[in-house]
């Protein structure tokens, strides 16, 4: 499968409508995944699909077989983006304020090439499409066809020194396009933080779209984390920093409530939080429950970033 993603600098300005700058996807009919990830695909104009970026697809076949993906309706109207509102409806109902054009992303801290990348080049990474669980640490999970590429990818152009043994990440502090900054509900900017192997680690990803269209503003947009074997809140949002940093940083949550988040976050049906248990979850537009699994269910692929780590200490 391939994907098209013409960006604004690559397309000419006198031939694409607002909604055909960013991306528009061919169509998905030769494979059979074509069904899951359909919606309503915004055509791009012939100089944007000229210019279009290629790149083929990565979806995780057990969730495609298992897990059926999650309507776009529900994952765009049922989110948690505390700068917009604390309810679920409250971010696709006030996230049309957030600007997300021009926006630029600063990486600094411990490397050898710290830089200022617009949403421009990054859109020029190969982007991939990758079906991953999401799970919120509320008891509640959805099954999301994201399209980004891997994180490491960008932390690498930056050249880590030997000091960076952590990822700092910051999301946009901005009171005029994000109305929940005005009260206390986190402190903010939320920040989150990974050590630097699970940073490096494939799985996770930034995400610049998902249903095969631009991401939505309540999502995260331009560009948010993707981290699918962690709670759902590592996975920082609208993100305009990226540190790099020998000691483990800050996260949003922790320092909120330290007893109820900590920095790891993997997800962990033995570790219970204070308020929700951990064993089970519902598929948000699903009545049952199903099991909760250890790391999400990417644990043969991430289990061993925590070898001999007590995971109920480490939580
Ligand atoms: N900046 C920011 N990022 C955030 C949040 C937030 O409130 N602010 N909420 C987190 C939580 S709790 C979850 S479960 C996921 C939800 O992502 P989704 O709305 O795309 O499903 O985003 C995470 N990223
Ligand atoms: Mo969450």
């Amino acid at each position: 499968m391939l994907f098209k993603f013409p960006t604004a600098s690559q397309a000419r300005e006198d031939e694409v409508t607002p909604k055909d700058l960013f991306l528009s996807r061919r169509s998905l009919i030769a494979s059979g995944a074509a069904a899951l990830a359909l919606g309503g695909l915004p055509m791009g104009g012939r100089s944007a699909l000229a210019a279009a970026i290629e790149a083929p697809t990565t979806i995780k076949p057990a969730d495609q077989k298992f897990d059926p993906t999650t309507p776009k309706k529900s994952a765009t109207t049922y989110n948690n983006f505390y700068e917009f509102g604390t309810g679920k409806s409250d971010p696709s109902e006030n996230a049309d304020t957030l600007q997300t054009r021009p926006w630029e992303v600063a990486i600094g801290g411990e490397v050898a090439r710290p830089m200022t990348i617009g949403i421009e080049d990054l859109l020029k990474f190969p982007m991939e499409e990758r079906i991953y669980r999401l799970r919120c640490v509320e008891g509640w999970s959805m099954v999301i066809p994201w399209i980004g590429f891997p994180l490491a990818e960008l932390l690498k152009r930056a050249e880590p020194t030997g000091n960076a043994k952590y990822v700092a990440f910051q999301t946009l502090n901005d009171p005029k396009q994000m109305p929940g900054l005005r009260s206390w509900v986190l402190g903010w900017p939320y920040v989150e933080g990974l050590r630097m192997d699970e940073a490096m680690q494939p799985l996770a990803i930034l995400a610049v779209g998902m249903y095969g269209e631009e991401m939505p503003k309540q999502n995260g947009a331009p560009i948010r984390l993707v981290v699918p074997w962690k709670y759902g809140f590592k996975s920082i949002k609208s993100i305009v920093k990226i540190t790099l940093v020998d000691r483990q940083p800050p996260t949003a949550w922790n320092k909120s409530q330290p007893s109820e988040y900590g920095f790891y976050s993997n997800v962990n049906p033995e570790v219970d939080h204070p308020r929700w248990s951990q064993a089970t979850e519902r598929r948000v537009g699903e009545f049952s429950r199903r099991k909760t699994l250890p790391f999400n269910g990417y644990g043969e692929e991430v289990a061993s970033l925590y070898a001999g780590m007590d995971l109920k200490t480490y939580f």
